[in-house]
């Protein structure tokens, strides 16, 4: 597997174009008629040549032209930015092996744009790789940039920074917002050109923003401005499409792209697909996300969609000859902190595994969804020839036993070098330049409190959770939308701190303008507290340091609750494979493994139990690995995690594990010596 993709898309490709095309039974009905043998050669010469690549929409027949043929696509939704790029091309060979014949996958415009005028096309983030790797696997590509891409992702795909203009208006034709989308798009475009299939490359369609018309401004002009960047970066011959559902067909499709629909095996295909034709009344009928399952939200019950129905569902859409994408094929994770979050009366962030009930597993093991799926594509068009790989190996370890290294204010230093910023007013994360995780906001008391008095924030203005200690003692949480008010004591010039957790900005819905941090200044009894120094805290860089942080601080705090960091060594002593992070009795917090931020755990509320460890995040045959927890709330009176050989994402239906100590694991042992650092 090459590590970096050549410069140009490689051209050997175009020899198994015809790969993708495989007739469609259901669209080419009439068996070609027997023709002498002197009319062949001339036939062969009308034939597309191998260089006139196009996709092209054929309005007579309510079809796609793959050069010139036929051709209908049976895609599926993987995310790389929810992958690690090491196993991109299991997912997308397993995707092929399912009888997929295109890749369909947004473009997180933060993902790639961290500063303004900062790129990071890096690693995981090599989006020409993963092209090439779709191309290795021998699959077209329907390419969503965006700018905006919902996909439950921090602020819908949209850097956090357009948000350092507090009142810029998103996803219009505000000057602001479209000077930052036409700079990106100016990066973005022309990387993407050279893959456009019509110049040899797989990319045969480009997805225009997504369900604009469920966003209330309803801005053609914005639209416009974004159909005209695209045609003039990337030329005519690409074909332009939007996505929305039915009700959002009205503002968000446009002349001049072609309009798709998303819906779900539960939705009347009929009455959908007839409504689409008011919009595009001659064409392919396309569904562009079809749900194969759906999202999880913290605190409620885990999702999932019947094989029976989904199966039902493309089959239908198949028979009508409609082209389909299936949302999602391979969900994935949402490492890190970039899940995004919905409101739905109130604010909703979405769990850390994007498994999606999905035909592939979050773990990359094909389920019987996926079988079944395969047999209903089987009857339209050829499956590749070949077994799909059998699940990962799987690993199972613990209990490991973690180590206090000591509570979060302990390590203020080192988690912001550069000191706070000061202000008479709160500010919010945005404008400390703080994209994700958490800010610490600290004040003084500039009065005695003697009696329990209410701590709160006005206006729903803790965005969203946040963990207030004076003097250093844990005193509670407030949340958005769901806990508001604490009672505090405390002496005059008593320190208070609140730590500010942003859970994700709200990836859909009318406003995403979801500042972070402290939005309004807290109230202590009848006083508004002012004079405030926020710390940015650098957390990943603080845990990718490879020694303990017991080494750097050590303190123990008299009850640790909080805002507390844990972490062990272990070694993986037998084989090592995929595993599942178990926490059992931890409440909420962040995990890492060997400084890779594996996501947020919130083992309490649920439905979530593990996270997902994919096995090359770990170091086998005896080497150390790191597992770091950040405890916000309590940890359990003995602070033990497991690695367990199967996920628990219903927490509804988990079982109690309770393993013995494995042989094969040294766990926990006294951490490094280290000398001379
Ligand atoms: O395009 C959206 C996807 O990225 C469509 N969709 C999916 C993904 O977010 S929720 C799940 C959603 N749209 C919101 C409207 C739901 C009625």
């Amino acid at each position: 597997m090459p590590e970096f993709p050549p410069r140009n898309p490689p051209r050997d490709r175009r020899t198994a174009v015809s790969d993708y095309r495989t007739p469609v039974s259901a669209m080419a009905p009439k068996k070609p008629p027997c023709l002498p043998s002197l009319l062949l050669p001339l036939l062969t010469l009308l034939l597309p040549q191998a260089d006139t690549r196009s996709f092209v929409v054929d309005r007579d027949n309510d079809r796609f032209l793959l050069d010139g043929v036929p051709f209908r696509y049976v895609s599926g939704s993987l995310h790389y930015f929810r992958v690690p790029r090491v196993l991109w091309a299991d997912r997308l060979f397993k995707m092929r092996m399912s009888g997929l014949n295109a890749v369909q996958f947004y473009v997180p415009w933060n993902y790639h744009e961290p500063e303004p005028g900062v790129y990071n096309f890096h690693g995981s983030r090599d989006l020409i790789a993963f092209l090439n790797e779709a191309a290795i696997a021998n699959l077209l590509v329907i390419l969503r940039p965006g700018p905006y891409i919902c996909a439950e992702w921090d602020m819908g795909g949209l850097p956090a920074w357009l948000l350092r203009k507090p009142k810029i208006h998103l996803r219009t034709s505000d000057p602001d917002f479209l000077a930052a989308v036409d700079s990106w798009f100016k990066v973005l475009l022309p990387k993407i050109h050279p893959w456009l299939y019509h110049n040899g490359g797989n990319i045969i369609s480009i997805q225009v923003e997504n369900e604009y018309g469920s966003y209330r401004a309803c801005d053609f002009n914005y639209m416009r401005h974004l159909a005209g960047l695209f045609r003039a970066i990337l030329g005519d011959e690409i074909l332009l499409f939007t996505t929305d559902g039915p009700e959002g067909l009205k503002c968000g499709s446009l002349e001049g792209l072609y309009t798709t629909v998303d819906f779900g095996p539960a939705d009347n295909m009929t009455k959908i697909f007839t409504l689409l034709r008011k919009y595009e009344p001659h064409g392919p009928l396309v569904n562009s996300e079809y749900y194969t399952g759906w999202l999880d939200y913290w605190g409620q019950n885990h999702s999932t969609r019947s094989v029976h129905s989904v199966t039902n569902g493309l089959e239908n859409m198949l028979k009508l000859g409609a082209s389909v994408n299936m949302y999602m094929f391979h969900g994935g994770t949402n490492f890190g902190y970039w899940n995004g979050a919905d409101e739905k009366g109130r604010f909703l962030p979405i769990t850390t595994s994007y498994d999606y009930d999905a035909p592939i597993s979050e773990a990359g093991d094909p389920t019987p969804k996926l079988f079944a799926l395969r047999d209903v594509i089987s009857k339209f068009q050829e499956i590749p020839l070949g077994p799909l790989p059998p699940p990962s190996p799987k690993m199972m370890l613990g209990p490991l036993t973690l180590h206090l290294d000591g509570d979060l204010l302990a390590f203020l230093n080192y988690l912001c070098p550069q000191g706070p910023i000061y202000s008479i007013l709160p500010m919010t994360f945005e404008a400390v330049k703080q994209d994700h995780g958490f800010v610490l906001y600290r004040t003084y008391l500039s009065n005695t409190v003697s009696e329990p008095t209410r701590f709160w924030v006005p206006n729903n203005g803790v965005h969203d959770r946040a963990y207030v200690m004076v003097d250093g003692v844990f005193h509670g949480v407030l949340e958005r939308n769901m806990k508001h008010k604490l009672f505090l004591t405390g002496q005059v010039g008593a320190k208070l701190d609140v730590l500010l957790e942003s859970m994700g900005r709200l990836s859909f819905g009318s406003n995403t303008s979801d500042f972070k941090g402290l939005i309004e200044p807290p109230v202590l009894g009848q006083t508004i507290l002012t004079r405030w120094l926020m710390f940015p805290l650098k957390v990943d860089k603080l845990v990718k340091w490879w020694f303990p942080l017991q080494l750097l601080k050590r303190s123990h705090p008299q009850t640790p609750s909080g805002p507390t960091f844990y972490s062990t060594m272990f070694a993986i002593l037998g084989s090592s494979g995929d595993t599942f992070l178990y926490l059992p009795g931890w409440t909420k917090g962040q995990v890492w493994i060997n400084g890779f931020n594996l996501g947020r755990y919130w083992t309490k509320r649920g439905p979530q139990q593990t996270l997902y460890v994919p096995r090359p995040l770990l170091y086998p045959r005896g080497a150390l690995n790191k597992i770091t927890l950040l405890e916000l709330e309590n940890a359990p009176p003995q602070p033990q995690v497991q690695f367990l050989d199967r996920p628990i994402l219903n927490s509804t239906l988990h079982r109690t594990y309770v393993y013995s100590l494995s042989a094969e694991v040294q766990s926990d042992p006294e951490p490094m010596q280290l000398s001379g650092h």
